[in-house]
């Protein structure tokens, strides 16, 4: 069934229910947001000290909440997940030991920016988050809960760091309370992404130059394969291993200080998969760089280009998309006036970004859905989403 995208306000509004209905008549004193992220192209490089280039979404989570005068803290989610509590509670203690990760998963995300933040110690308080990125949709719905709560707590006592150090302390978290040993891609974008641009992040330098996008001629538009994807596992921590392994073997600091040249030349001292994972990321990094310069240029078949070549690497090489992802892309592919599609974030589902010509969306889309029809998988276009405004999102089929 369709049905529309909540906004920011409805989202403050929900969670303003949520919070009357738990904690009674007094009303919450702070509401903020965080936006999830979608990855254009620069897959896996982060971690790597490379480029990447995701654009902040009108998908949020919202936290509101107020201060409490003793050390409890109470937080309720809005997000249903059957088999987790929606409320969590628990003390911050008097002598500084960091909280410990635990159940429900969710709250995890929460201690994990208690512990990294960076104006010690932090007051009590009772929150409500409430959220339209979809979980373990590769949007980045953890990222979006870290900076929301750093900037609720913000909110609460001020801390005097920059917009980088918030970023490298939701990323910490994610590391500490997560379990993911992730890069700092999205925590980054989703404190500094720009309404109307991509960021392009240098990973290494922590500099970012924003990239416009809001030609009104074109679209984006993601497409949830509904497989839900988890980077807890070990896969993720494993490739990151791997390309540390690789960056070793070359005698570099990272792959980031790599060219093609260096790894032809030490093949026969890597196995083919350490190999497989290396030549990935440095020529997605490399190809990063140059659709950055397209995408300034609007040169967006070039852009395109670099995205399918991204998502084969991606599928062959490093070994991370899905059956339903390959499908989505190439399904998108087809349709004129498509320039490229690819699995964005993490991989092992999730979801496609496209990039096409505003003109072409309605058949893009009915295409996408007459192709997956055919299979038994439960796909879905979460949303249509441009720089200029936001579509609803359409029905599962
Ligand atoms: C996940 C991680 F959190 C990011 O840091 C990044 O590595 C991404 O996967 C892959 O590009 O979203």
């Amino acid at each position: 069934m369709a049905s529309s995208l909540p906004t920011v306000p409805g989202l403050v509004a929900e969670a303003r229910r949520l919070y009357g209905q738990e904690f009674g008549e007094e009303a919450p004193q702070t509401a903020v947001c965080a936006p999830g992220r979608v990855n254009l192209i620069g897959e896996h490089t982060d971690y790597n000290q490379g480029f990447v280039l995701p654009m902040a979404l009108p998908l949020v989570t919202v936290v509101v909440g107020r201060q409490t005068s003793g050390q409890d803290v109470t937080v309720v989610t809005a997000s249903e997940d059957a088999d987790e509590p929606r409320r969590v509670d628990f003390s911050l203690s008097s002598d500084g030991s960091p909280l410990s990760p635990g159940l429900p998963s969710w709250a995890n995300y929460v201690k994990g920016v208690i512990c990294h933040y960076r104006a010690p110690p932090v007051p009590g308080f009772r929150a409500v988050i409430a959220s339209s990125v979809p979980l373990g949709g590769g949007l980045s719905s953890s990222a979006s809960l870290e900076v929301a709560f750093y900037t609720f707590l913000q909110q609460l006592k001020p801390d005097d760091g920059d917009k980088v150090s918030k970023a490298v302390a939701c990323q910490q978290a994610e590391h500490t309370h997560g379990g993911v040993p992730c890069g700092i891609m999205d925590q980054f974008v989703s404190v500094l992404g720009r309404e109307g641009h991509a960021l392009l992040i240098d990973c290494r330098s922590l500099e970012a130059t924003p990239v416009p996008l809001a030609d009104p001629g074109l679209v984006i538009l993601i497409t949830n394969s509904n497989v839900k994807h988890s980077l807890t596992g070990s896969e993720y921590p494993m490739r990151r291993r791997q390309c540390e392994m690789a960056a070793s073997v070359l005698g570099k600091d990272s792959l980031r200080d790599a060219t093609m040249k260096d790894l032809e030349e030490a093949q026969d001292r890597l196995d083919d998969v350490t190999y497989q994972r290396a030549r990935h990321v440095i020529e997605e990094i490399d190809r990063t760089a140059r659709a950055a310069e397209a995408l300034k240029r609007g040169a967006y078949k070039e852009f395109g280009k670099l995205m399918v070549e991204s998502h084969n690497s991606l599928r062959d090489l490093y070994e991370v998309s899905c059956v339903e992802l390959d499908e989505l892309a190439s399904a998108a592919m087809e349709v004129e006036g498509v320039f490229g599609s690819r699995m964005t974030g993490g991989g092992f589902g999730g979801c496609t970004v496209t990039l096409l010509q505003a003109h072409a969306i309605e058949r893009t889309i009915l295409h996408i859905q007459v192709k997956t029809h055919k299979h038994t998988y439960t796909l879905y276009t979460e949303a249509v989403l441009s720089n200029l405004g936001v579509r609803p999102p359409l029905g599962g089929v």
